[in-house]
């Protein structure tokens, strides 16, 4: 499974993520990035913020001179076989944390209209697939849109504050003949979906937003403005990899939970 990494640089740590990582004297002068796995780069004007698992464990990991990695260690672990890692096949971590304390953090998202968005949790974070970390798309992720209802809806619950989700709605970026420009919130209505607990139902709405969005929609922002989603996807994803803001990360087939199997 060929994925999209993503690099959302971290511009201000989390308190807890602050009182955690003091004295870890690696990090000074390197740029830390949470990188998420996607195979929708050409969706990536529509990130709103970024999801972690709060009970999954996470790492840093020195990638090069400069950068700084925070995903799974099983991704990293791939990645070092990837050209991605100081030495071939040898993962460097500097700090293991988990995904609770990395709530609140700011970052930058590439493409993304807003200036910086927040970590925030997500319950069906799989820690065995991509990289742990989860960029979101709530205009054509219809996962990532009811998270972000959920956490409006019960900040508290969530452990957040209401501003780390205020003001982020979803960005229309994708025309599609039956769902309209937000196809992932219509769908969710459509469908009378809760919250993120509804698993079964939000399988079936992303199965029919990723059909749509692939075969019949049309870019309506952005570089590649009016061209299909089909042509556009590579072409975003290329001039990303060229602005260093993403690489090209494979995962091993058999690993891999995909819709392609
Ligand atoms: C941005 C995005 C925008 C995504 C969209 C989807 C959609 P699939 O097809 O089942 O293989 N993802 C990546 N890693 C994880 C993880 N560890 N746990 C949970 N979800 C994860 O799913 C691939 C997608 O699953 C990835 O692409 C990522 O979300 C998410 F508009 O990235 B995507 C209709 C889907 N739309």
């Amino acid at each position: 499974q060929e994925y999209t990494g993503i690099k959302l640089r971290v511009l201000e740590w989390s308190e807890k993520a602050k009182a955690a990582l003091e004295g870890v004297g690696a990090l000074e002068g390197k740029n830390v990035f949470l990188v998420a796995a996607t195979l929708r780069p050409e969706t990536m004007y529509g990130q709103t913020n970024c999801y972690v698992g709060t009970e999954v464990k996470y790492g840093l990991f020195q990638i090069n001179e400069s950068d700084v990695f925070v995903c799974t260690y099983r991704a990293a672990r791939n990645m070092a076989f990837q050209g991605l890692s100081m030495e071939h096949g040898v993962v460097s971590q500097l700090f293991e944390i988990k995904g609770s304390p990395l709530i609140g953090t700011k970052v930058k998202a590439p493409l993304s209209k807003y200036k910086f968005v927040y970590v925030l949790p997500m319950e069906n974070v799989l820690p065995t697939k991509g990289t742990g970390v989860v960029t979101s798309v709530p205009s054509d992720s219809p996962d990532d849109y009811i998270t972000l209802q959920d956490l409006i809806k019960k900040p508290s619950y969530y452990n957040i504050d209401p501003s780390w989700v205020s003001g982020y709605e979803p960005v229309p970026i994708i025309d599609t003949p039956t769902f309209g420009d937000l196809a992932a919130p219509t769908v969710c209505k459509l469908k009378k979906i809760n919250s993120q607990k509804d698993r079964v139902q939000l399988a079936e709405a992303k199965e029919m937003v990723y059909k749509e969005g692939f075969y019949s929609g049309l870019m309506k922002v952005g570089d590649f403005k009016g061209k299909s989603v089909q042509e556009a996807k590579p072409l975003i994803k290329d001039l990303m990899i060229s602005t260093n803001e993403a690489f090209v990360y494979d995962e091993p087939e058999n690993l891999v939970m995909s819709r392609s199997g």
